[in-house]
């Protein structure tokens, strides 16, 4: 078995120091990341260019040492890989062609053809990866995905795909079908590439309520996590049901994942008892690396909260763009002091 820190926490290991990595650490707020996207033109040029993939996945891991390095790519790319179209506009997000359905989009195995390039960059880490560090593979889960693929864009509520949910049931279900579907085939490409976790970003988890969040967050994660570990025994899986709240509780054991990752709406003490199923990852607000004043304090925080059962520390959410590249340091340092 392997003693990889990250792997260890992910079994159930309760470690003197927890293992850490970032969410979007590979991002805006390094220099080194703003210039290799420049030499690669735009974003989606960077996520096809598994040298350049590589390279931007490597560098917060070269600056901080970090126990996990998580490939670099989007959760869009997926409704590309399905047929539609998506691309950037430069200082405002992600644009994709709206679709009310799954009519027009290509079957779930033809995403290889346009996401062979993201395999490639998984093989590649895994030979430039140092040792001791974890790849970790991801998907967004159907959800959030569809709602991307719904509105076209993002949106303060992701309203269009609520909208379609409540209006047409069949064809919303028959989108997040082909979506489950798809993703399977691609997780499944990452873990055979060379993946060793693979994690499932459901951002808009929280705005599903009562049966709606049953059917659309917990079944397809359900499904994907229950598929992928058939098909690759004793894949580690953290799934991210964002802002779920009380849903939190019971939520690892239900669609079958390894560890439970969890924002900042919730405090971490009381997100401890979610260790009762397992590994928690999470969960310092990303605005104390904007603001560091209570940086320290925080931090402690979360490590004492998180101290009696297995942990992987994160933030809640990705850092962000105006983020400190030095905060980043004294984050991991105050971690790592704490042993
Ligand atoms: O360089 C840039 O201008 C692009 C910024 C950026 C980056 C760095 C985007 C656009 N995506 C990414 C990379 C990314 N996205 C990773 C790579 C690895 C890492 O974490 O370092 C991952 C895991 C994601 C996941 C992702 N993309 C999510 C789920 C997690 C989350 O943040 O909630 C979502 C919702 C997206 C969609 C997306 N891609 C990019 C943006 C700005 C957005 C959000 C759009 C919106 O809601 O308006």
């Amino acid at each position: 078995m392997s003693d990889k820190t990250i792997l260890r926490a992910l079994r159930g290991e309760v470690l003197p120091t927890p293992p850490v990595w970032m969410m979007r650490q590979a991002g805006r707020y390094l220099p080194e990341y703003r210039a290799t996207r420049a030499k690669a033109g735009d974003f989606l040029s960077l996520c096809y260019n598994p040298e350049l993939a590589a390279e931007v996945t490597l560098q917060p891991i070269r600056r901080y040492g970090f126990d996990a390095a998580i490939l670099f790519a989007d959760i869009l790319l997926i409704p590309q890989a399905l047929g539609q179209e998506l691309w950037f506009a430069t200082g405002e997000g992600p644009r994709l062609t709206p679709v009310a359905g799954a009519e027009g989009l290509r079957a779930a195995d033809a995403v290889h053809d346009t996401l062979s390039p993201v395999y490639e960059t998984i093989r590649v880490l895994r030979r430039e990866l140092p040792p001791q560090t974890t790849l970790i593979g991801f998907a967004g889960a159907p959800w959030t995905v569809a709602t991307y693929m719904v509105a076209g864009r993002g949106t303060p509520d992701q309203g269009p795909a609520h909208l379609l949910k409540d209006t047409d049931r069949a064809a919303f279900t028959g989108l997040i079908d082909r979506v489950t579907q798809a993703t399977v085939e691609y997780l499944s490409a990452q873990v055979d590439a060379g993946a060793e976790v693979i994690k499932l970003f459901d951002s808009w988890a929280g705005s599903l309520k009562g049966a709606d969040f049953d059917d659309f967050a917990l079944t397809p994660a359900r499904t994907i996590i229950a598929e992928l570990k058939r098909r690759h025994p004793g894949i580690p899986v953290i799934a991210f049901p964002r802002e779920a709240g009380e849903r939190y509780v019971g939520f690892a054991r239900a669609v079958g994942a390894d560890c439970l990752a969890v924002d900042n709406s919730v405090s971490p003490e009381w997100a401890a008892q979610l260790q009762a199923d397992g590994c928690v990852q999470g969960n310092l607000a990303p605005h104390h690396l904007v603001n560091p004043e209570r940086l320290e304090e925080e931090t402690a925080r979360v490590v004492e909260a998180f101290r009696g059962g297995p942990h992987i520390f994160n933030l809640g959410h990705g850092i962000t763009p105006d983020a400190d590249p030095d905060n980043v340091a004294r984050m991991i340092e105050a971690i790592r002091r704490r042993r």
